[in-house]
């Protein structure tokens, strides 16, 4: 018979939360996150690579909410003419209270003798899970595209307006939820992680 487990998301980033819900959502996971179950961590993302940093998080609350299933996304925005920058420091990029547009400014002044057709980037992210027996792991997505001085759109979030997939000629900000789902580091990393939680199911 097909058990429901509670996977709890140790993220304080609604928007990611918002996601990962959707991608699992005709899943058997219930997915809740660390503030719903009333753990409100510090977490030091000291890692130096996504993998690090997701399980990182993931541990921290798995610590605190013993018996479950716990799972974390370490993901950012990397620039190849800026060797993968700003990568694992995409959310502090430019100062931790900079606003979106002021991050796509400073990209872009960075970007100035870099011809448009070298401007190509790729979102990656890690999920870690640990299990309620302390096993885990992680799993990996990526989505490539080319970095759009005119941000467009206004849908997802974060660097979602600047971040052009050519296949679809739009910004993953002008995407549908589920078109960006259907592509996105985060979905895929989310159905990957998905099919690794299958046998647990079962
Ligand atoms: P938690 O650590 O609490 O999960 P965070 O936002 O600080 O939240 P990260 O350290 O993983 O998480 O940083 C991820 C950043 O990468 C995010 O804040 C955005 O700036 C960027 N990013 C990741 N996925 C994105 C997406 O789908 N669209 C646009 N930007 C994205």
């Amino acid at each position: 018979m097909t058990k429901e487990f509670k996977l709890i998301l140790a993220t304080s980033n609604k928007d990611k939360a918002r996601e990962i819900a959707e991608i699992l959502s005709d899943t058997p996971f219930v997915v809740t996150t660390m503030k719903e179950e009333g753990y409100d961590p510090d977490i030091v993302e000291d890692g130096k690579t996504f993998e690090e940093n997701a399980l990182i998080k993931a541990r921290t609350v798995h610590a605190l909410a013993e018996g479950a299933y716990v799972m974390a996304d370490d993901s950012g925005l990397c620039i190849d003419a800026l060797d993968g920058a700003p990568g694992i420091y995409s959310a502090r990029f430019c100062g931790e209270n900079s606003t979106y547009p002021e991050k796509f400014a400073k990209i872009f002044e960075m970007l100035k003798d870099v011809p448009e057709e070298k401007r190509t980037a790729k979102f990656v992210c890690s999920i870690a899970v640990v299990r309620p027996d302390g096993s885990e792991f992680t799993v990996r997505g990526e989505v490539c595209g080319v970095l759009h001085e005119k941000p467009m759109g206004d849908g997802g979030f974060g660097y979602d307006p600047i971040f052009y997939v050519p296949e679809f000629g739009m910004t993953t900000a002008q995407m549908t939820k589920e078109q960006k789902n259907s592509i996105s580091h985060r979905g895929k990393a989310s159905r990957a992680m998905a099919e690794m939680l299958k046998a647990d199911l079962v």
